[in-house]
C-alpha cells in the first residue's frame, strides 16, 4: 500500500503522470488508498499548480470517489460535444503540450467523422507534445509536430503550412485574470491574438482558483551539466491573459471568460 502511494507521488513529480486531469485522478487513487492529512499534503505539494487536484481531494472527503469520477467523465463528454460543433471540415487546429481534455475531444471529433488536421509543439524540456502527437496519430488524425520556437510559423500560412483556424489549450488553473497552462501558451496566445485566431480553453470548472503558485522545475530538465556561471530558468507554466481567450469550454457550458467567472462562484 505504502509503495503504491510512493510510486504515484514519484510518478506525478517526475511527470510520468502529467496533465491536470491525470494528476487529479492519480491523486484521488492514492488518497483513497491512504486517507489521511499527511498523504493529502504530500499529493498537493507534488505539483503545486493544480487546483483540480486540491478540489478533488477536498471533495473526496465529503462526496466520495464515484461522484468525482462521474463528474470528470460528464465534463469530458460535454467538452467533446462542444468541440465537435466548433471544428469545421478541412480546418487546422493548434495545440500545445499534452492535455487529456484536448486529446480526448479531438479523438472524439475524428470518430464522429470530422476531417481536420492538427499542428502542435514539442513542448521542451520534457516533450509532452510528442505524447499528444503520438496519441493523435494513433487515432488516425493528421498531425504535424513543430519545434516550440517554430510556433509562429505553425500558426500562420508559410511555405508549406496552412493558417490555423482555431486553438485548443487545456488549463491547469483558471484565475480571474487569465488561464494558467504550460509555459509557451502565453506566447502562442499573443501571436494568435495578432492573427485573429480564436483560443478556446477546454477545462473542468473545478480548475478555478483565486490564487495559485506557479511551479518552477529543476534546471537539470533543461541542461543537465550546466557549465559554471550559467543560471537556468525552467518555469513550468504561464498565464494566458483573459483578453486572449474566446471562450472556456467546461462542465458549465461554452462561456465567455466573464460569464464563466460569474457562473463558477
Ligand atoms: C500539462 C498542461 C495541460 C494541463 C491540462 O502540463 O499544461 O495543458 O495540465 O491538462 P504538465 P488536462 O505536463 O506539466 O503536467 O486537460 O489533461 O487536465
Amino acid at each position: 500500500m505504502e509503495t503504491n502511494i510512493k510510486k504515484i507521488l514519484n510518478d506525478i513529480k517526475q511527470l510520468k503522470i502529467q496533465g491536470a486531469t491525470n494528476i487529479a485522478k492519480a491523486g484521488l487513487r492514492a488518497y483513497i488508498f491512504k486517507h489521511d492529512s499527511k498523504t493529502k499534503k504530500q499529493l498537493i505539494n507534488a505539483r503545486p499548480t493544480e487546483p483540480l487536484l486540491v478540489n478533488v481531494l477536498n471533495k473526496a472527503d465529503k462526496e466520495g470517489q464515484e461522484f468525482i469520477l462521474k463528474h470528470l467523465e460528464i465534463t469530458q463528454e460535454k467538452i467533446n460535444k462542444f468541440v465537435l460543433k466548433l471544428i469545421k471540415n478541412n480546418s487546422v487546429v493548434f495545440t500545445h503540450c499534452h492535455s487529456l481534455s484536448v486529446v480526448n475531444a479531438l479523438i472524439y471529433a475524428k470518430k464522429k467523422g470530422k476531417k481536420f488536421e492538427v499542428y502542435n509543439t514539442e513542448t521542451r524540456p520534457l516533450y509532452q507534445g510528442r505524447k499528444t502527437a503520438t496519441e493523435l496519430a494513433k487515432a488516425g488524425i493528421k498531425i504535424t509536430n513543430f519545434i516550440d520556437s517554430g510556433a509562429r510559423i505553425a500558426l500562420t500560412k508559410s511555405q508549406d503550412t496552412r493558417d490555423v483556424d482555431l486553438i485548443f489549450f487545456g488549463a491547469d488553473a483558471i484565475l480571474k485574470k487569465g488561464v494558467i497552462n504550460k509555459v509557451g501558451s502565453g506566447m502562442f496566445a499573443e501571436s494568435a491574438f495578432l492573427n485573429k485566431i480564436p483560443i478556446y480553453i477546454l477545462a473542468d470548472s473545478w480548475k478555478f482558483a483565486n490564487k495559485i503558485k506557479l511551479e518552477e522545475r529543476d534546471f537539470k530538465e533543461v541542461w543537465k551539466k550546466t557549465p559554471k556561471g550559467i543560471k537556468i530558468k525552467n518555469p513550468a507554466f504561464e498565464m494566458i491573459p483573459k483578453k486572449y481567450v474566446k471562450a472556456i469550454i467546461s462542465d458549465l457550458g461554452i462561456l465567455s471568460y466573464d460569464k464563466f467567472l460569474k457562473n463558477v462562484r
